[in-house]
């Protein structure tokens, strides 16, 4: 199959899923053009199979908002009639599934026919898309979409019952490669980090509100207080000033370090010995899902799709949001005793198993083909 992907080119949850996707669809030999604005982070080697094809925008004085929509349509239509696609694949509803279905409706004046499959993955729909702002575009693009899927079953019941949408919604699992994804041997860094044998908590994220970092901070506090341990804060956004801040005024600033953006996470969940993610929302939490890979147990709020990862008391533990109390207490239980510690280790790397891409995949090709089908009787 030639296929389109449209993205978000950044480090985060639906560019990496559209960009890990994209990477496994050529290995098994379908050619692949990415079309979005910048090189996404992840593709960071050459494939005869991939291709990437960048959006412009070109500027104008009138232009207080460049239209990046009208430049992405445009690029689709381009890139579909001279590459021949079979299909494109947008990942995140805002703006990419308006942007397909205009150039859906460009091509057919040129007698081409392609379907359009959207992806939802969490704030689209959660945060973003249910904002007056954008919701009749998001209904309306949702509808048109040839296909849909969701990360989650929660994400797809929320958006069921937050939009008005006719289309069938297919729940497809992110997943993990875990030949990528696994535990390397990183002795040298975790000794830098944590010199006499600390127990090393992570947090990864974009620091967004949605994330609660703040809520990281206070838990880690108070396992501090029980056990002896590093934190370590994987990311940038919004919210890093407001909690370096506050690992200051709690006096902690020694056993935190923010490490900002980092290419090679797997290294430092490598040598990490439990993950928390308090999250607001969080329609399916890859990033706790990349941490089990590297048998890391996470501490999670019970937000969203988290309960279709995370299983309670086995990978880790789920509490409600903003309750880090409790999510202390179960961080500081897995943490303190060393067989408990492995025992929890190895669950999260079985239950990350089961989200291996080998078997995530073929849910996709055969739901592509699905579509196609469809799309061939019309
Ligand atoms: O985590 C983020 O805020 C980024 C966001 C995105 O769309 O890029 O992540 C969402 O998609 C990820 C991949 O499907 C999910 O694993 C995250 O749970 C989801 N984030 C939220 O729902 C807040």
């Amino acid at each position: 199959m030639k296929i389109g992907i449209v993205c978000y080119p950044t480090f985060g949850g639906s560019g990496v899923v559209a960009t890990e996707l994209g990477k496994a669809l050529a290995d098994n030999g379908h050619q692949v053009h990415f079309i979005t604005y910048s090189q996404p982070a992840r593709l960071d080697f050459f494939s005869e199979n991939l291709f990437y094809h960048e959006v412009t925008v070109s500027q104008y004085p009138l232009f207080d908002y460049p239209p990046y929509e009208l430049a992405l349509a445009s690029k689709l239509v381009d890139v579909v009639r001279f590459e021949k696609l079979d299909l494109l694949h947008v990942h995140y509803a805002i703006p990419h599934a308006s942007a397909a279905f205009m150039a859906k409706q460009i091509l057919a004046t040129y007698g081409i026919h392609i379907p359009v499959v959207t992806t939802l993955h969490g704030t689209d729909i959660t945060l973003v898309g249910k904002d007056p702002t954008y919701k009749p575009v998001v209904t309306f693009s949702i509808n048109q979409s040839d296909g849909v899927t969701a990360v989650s079953q929660n994400l797809k019941d929320d958006t069921y019952k937050h939009f008005d949408i006719q289309n069938e919604i297919r729940v497809i699992p992110n997943f993990i490669d875990l030949t990528r994804f696994s535990l390397k041997a990183k002795d040298h860094f975790k000794k830098a980090i944590a010199p006499n044998n600390e127990r090393i908590v992570i947090h990864t994220s974009n620091f967004r509100k949605v994330k609660r970092t703040q809520d990281v901070i206070r838990i880690f506090e108070k396992i501090l207080k029980a056990v002896p341990s590093k934190l370590l804060m994987v990311g940038d956004g919004p919210e890093r000033v407001y909690s370096e801040q506050l690992c200051r005024t709690l006096g902690i600033n020694d056993n935190v370090r923010f490490l900002g953006k980092q290419d090679a996470v797997e290294e430092i969940l490598s040598v990490s010995d439990l993950f928390i993610m308090p999250s607001e929302s969080e329609s399916f939490g890859l990033a706790a899902l990349e941490a089990m890979a590297c048998k890391v147990p996470v501490i999670t709020s019970n937000a969203g799709g988290l309960p279709e990862l995370n299983v309670q008391g086995v990978t880790g533990f789920m509490d409600e949001v903003g309750d880090i109390e409790t999510m202390a207490e179960h961080a500081i239980y897995i943490l303190e005793d060393e067989m408990r510690l492995i025992k929890f280790k190895n669950s999260a790397l079985d239950r990350a198993k089961q989200f291996d891409l080998s078997l995530i995949l073929p849910l996709y090709e055969n739901y592509y083909k699905e579509v196609l089908d469809r799309a061939l009787v019309k």
